[in-house]
């Protein structure tokens, strides 16, 4: 043994109170938290890849990069806890030829101050940071605009119902026109249901005698799903129908089709001249 080796163990003996820190059971923990880490985060990464559909919206947005965000900040909290329950599996099982005996306590953790503190101090910050960033991503959906497409929602047992005011249009399919801000007036006339078009980045519940307004920007053409989230009954997991986000002018004719006049689709499609009565010929 070097003179430099010598140094280290008598170090690494005295310093670290023992052992090298990677043959101690805190060390070998650490490595498989390490390991554990790097899976969740890289679960975190790239399961919504494959798990998520297709967002349609900046909100929808959001809600991808909330769930890739809060995967990966517990990512390390949880694979701490399925480190020490591995760990704990192989190396501190019972080993006593008696199993009758039970094995001795191990050192208490409580009144262990640097562990408290560590313990308090991550959770607190971590809780902090999801506050904010969902205050964030919730008051970007509270932000109305004047031009809005106003969309009135109503649940009941079991199926969705749409309404567009100025239209007489009332439909069982969402159609929603692309790259316009639409404003969802959403209730119910019998139980609370759970208006959940996901991929909208919406999901609020319908609550009978209270209107609860949402906001979205469909800014990708396509069909979609539309769920309830909230179980309302024998039939609830039938309760589900599709939307379309179309051009305008798409969203004009399907208005048509629907009953509308066509000044009242021009306008409520936004296809008329803005500041004329007159809508535009198609
Ligand atoms: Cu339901």
């Amino acid at each position: 043994m070097s003179f430099e080796e010598e140094v280290d163990e008598i170090e690494a003996n005295t310093l670290l109170g023992g052992a090298p820190f990677f043959s101690r059971p805190g060390g070998k923990i650490f490595i498989i938290w390490l390991v554990f880490t790097v899976i969740g985060v890289l679960i975190g990464f790239y399961a919504p890849h494959h798990l998520l559909p297709v967002m349609q919206s900046p909100e929808g947005g959001d809600v991808w990069a909330t769930i890739v965000f809060f995967t990966v900040l517990a990512a390390p909290v949880a694979a701490l806890v399925y480190a020490i329950a591995f760990y704990s599996l192989f190396a501190w099982r019972h080993r006593s030829e008696d199993p009758d005996v039970p094995p001795p306590d191990a050192e208490p953790q409580r009144g262990n101050g640097p562990v408290t503190v560590v313990w308090l101090a991550v959770s607190t910050v971590l809780v902090v940071v999801l506050l904010f960033w969902g205050i964030a991503v919730w008051s970007a959906q509270q932000v109305s605009h004047p031009n809005a497409l106003q969309v009135n929602v109503t649940g009941q047992q079991w199926l969705w119902t749409y309404s567009y005011p100025g239209t007489g249009v009332e439909t069982r399919t969402l159609d929603l026109p692309v790259n316009r801000p639409v404003q969802f007036n959403v209730t119910s006339v019998d139980v609370t249901h759970g208006f959940w078009p996901a991929v909208l980045g919406v999901q609020v519940d319908a609550n009978p005698d209270v209107v609860t307004v949402i906001r979205t920007t469909p800014n990708k053409l396509g069909k979609f799903i539309v769920q309830c989230s909230q179980l309302c009954g024998l039939y609830h997991a039938f309760m589900n129908n599709t939307g379309d986000v179309v051009t305008s002018q798409q969203f004009d004719t399907w208005l048509q089709s629907n009953g509308a006049t066509p000044t009242a689709a021009a306008t409520a499609a936004g296809t008329s001249s803005s500041g004329s009565t007159t809508a535009m010929g198609k």
